[in-house]
């Protein structure tokens, strides 16, 4: 009986691994890194790219554009997004796993809009990048301090870490950042630290960090955070160290300020408002 309680749970999680994001229909980021493959659009927003700046998007992150095979490997394990974008030789298209009515024409598989002639297109990206470097993991004590690659060294390029936690069901996390040394961008698009309140990067969306001054507490409002770490091809900082322990769900009654959902006061003073 524990057991089928169990497996119904990753069963559940499982589904909370689809999601919409900016718009945008997205996977587990677990397969996401699996495949090497995975989906950029402009800083500027959706559809904003011609190939040659697909091409630089790409190249600038130590990848390239994924061919249609490499894209058709991502989705068959898993990748999905409703957005289509530039591969290599001038292809434009997008990965379908899920049948949808809003996305894919109902269909699985490719959605290929071929090669394209005009190549001056504005459409998203799909990069290969079998290189990314990998870090994070999933934490389940109840108390950690997690700290980017390296520290105290600095951290170094083309990073992508996902630290998720997990801690008993009815706990709260709280964390606290003990340093934090990120490269300051205006817009947090060159290295970032962004925060989940949920078990992936695509639902309970905190905040996005950048630069060095230290952000507030959160606090979680379930029992899963993520936190996910990206930099970029150049310019590297000292990094962070943040430590979380559990704390028992508060009752009704105590209305702390800074223990409602999403850590409002965190969110206010994060550089990256939600899009
Ligand atoms: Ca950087």
């Amino acid at each position: 009986m524990i057991a089928l309680i169990f497996f119904s749970a990753l069963l559940w999680d499982k589904a909370q691994a689809w999601g919409f994001k900016d718009g945008v229909l997205h996977n587990s980021i677990w397969l996401e890194r699996a495949a090497g493959v995975y989906h950029r659009e402009s800083r500027s927003g959706k559809y904003q790219l011609t190939y040659a700046e697909a091409k630089a998007v790409c190249e600038y992150e130590g990848g390239h554009l994924a061919t249609y095979q490499q894209l058709e490997a991502a989705r068959k394990i898993g990748f999905h997004v409703c957005a289509a974008g530039w591969m290599a030789k001038g292809r434009v298209g997008y990965p379908i796993v899920k049948a949808g009515a809003n996305c894919g024409f109902g269909k699985t598989g490719i959605v290929d809009y071929g090669i394209r002639l005009n190549r001056s297109e504005r459409w998203d990206a799909y990069c290969y990048n079998p290189n990314g470097k990998e870090c994070g993991g999933v934490f389940t004590d109840s108390k950690h301090v997690f700290k980017s690659p390296g520290y105290p060294n600095e951290y170094e390029n083309d990073q992508i870490c996902y630290w998720h936690i997990r801690v008993n069901y009815g706990q709260l996390i709280h964390l606290q950042f003990l340093e934090f040394d990120v490269e300051d961008d205006t817009a947090c698009m060159a290295d970032f630290l962004e925060i989940y309140d949920s078990y992936d990067d695509i639902n309970g969306f905190v905040g996005r960090f950048c630069g060095d001054e230290l952000p507030d507490d959160i606090i979680s409002t379930g029992n899963v955070m993520t936190l996910k770490f990206l930099t970029d091809a150049s310019v590297t900082a000292g990094g962070f160290q943040i430590r979380y322990t559990t704390m028992d769900t508060p009752s009704k009654s105590s209305d702390g300020k800074n223990t409602t959902s999403q850590g409002k006061t965190n969110f206010l003073s994060g550089k990256f408002g939600i899009m």
